[in-house]
């Protein structure tokens, strides 16, 4: 009798958990999912739709919340919510554009993102803090090329007094209306551009700390400089940087990522002690 008991109570303990689970919407166990590195993680905007209030895009890991500036809209995108830009000149989604308040990676850097095109342009950008006018070329971009996915970069050990850009472009051209998966990493010696994790592409021409202008426009979805303003077709979704060049491995495990590990504060998320209390109870 004891023993049937227990039984009952033990199932019972189960079921709750599968009912919080289905009740909450969480269709896969915490702990298998692929979660994102956070290791040198220094900015993460979703785009996810509780992430976004008002002109308010949410950094969810770092403290540079972005602002919504000109017609752009929130859709179902990769993961969850993307934005979409519609290309008309002056949309964008800024984090600053004041360069002492901006939280840039330094010595090293990876951007990650994925990405949808409805256009190709010359000057295409996902992800910009850049100034690139005549011979002054320094920060950095992750864009497009017409129709190559490209990384540009500039190194203070390249500088060739007024800055030096590299635009790595990725060997296999994209397509229309997909999504790809792109990353740029620079480790101090090696700028190295993946898309949909594989290596598309590497340049040894810049070397040492990343060179930045004075004035820049830290934004998503425009190529936007003080003499240039080309603003993103397309939709962009799971934003991420990082302070530090993540390896093939990294890039390849970020690419199926679902997300953090526990989610920010203000998401509805269960972690393992969560339900393992529920379960107790
Ligand atoms: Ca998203
Ligand atoms: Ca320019
Ligand atoms: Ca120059």
């Amino acid at each position: 009798m004891f023993l049937f008991v227990m039984n009952v109570r033990k199932k019972m303990a189960l079921s709750l958990v599968a009912v919080l689970i289905t009740g909450l919407g969480v269709a896969i166990p915490v702990a298998a999912r692929t979660v994102v590195i956070e290791d040198g993680l220094i900015g993460y905007w979703s785009f996810d739709k509780d992430t976004v209030k008002g002109k308010t895009v949410a950094d969810i890991w770092g403290n540079q919340d972005a602002e919504i500036i000109g017609d752009l809209q929130i859709v179902a995108g990769k993961f969850g919510e993307a934005v979409q830009l519609g290309g008309g000149a002056g949309a964008r989604v800024q984090m600053t554009d004041d360069i002492k308040k901006a939280e840039l990676p330094t010595e090293e850097m990876t951007i990650e993102l994925w990405a949808w095109d409805e256009q190709f342009i010359e000057w295409g950008g996902y992800v910009v803090a850049v100034q690139d006018n005549g011979a002054f070329e320094k920060g950095w971009l992750l864009g497009t090329r017409w129709k190559a996915f490209s990384f540009a970069l500039s190194s203070e050990d390249a500088d060739d007094g007024d800055g030096l850009l590299t635009y790595l472009n990725a060997a296999t051209p994209s397509e229309m209306n997909e999504w790809y998966h792109v990353v740029g990493t620079y480790d101090g010696r090696e700028m190295k551009i993946y898309v949909n994790g594989k290596l598309e592409g590497t340049s040894g021409v810049q070397s040492g700390p990343i060179n930045y202008p004075d004035r820049i426009f830290f934004s998503i979805g425009a190529y936007k400089d003080d003499n240039e303003d080309f603003v993103h077709k397309g939709m962009l979704d799971e934003v991420r940087l990082y302070d530090r060049a993540l390896s093939e491995k990294e890039v390849l495990n970020n690419m199926e990522a679902e997300g953090l590990a526990v989610e920010p504060a203000g998401k509805l998320s269960l972690t393992w002690g969560q339900l393992k209390a529920a379960a107790s109870r």
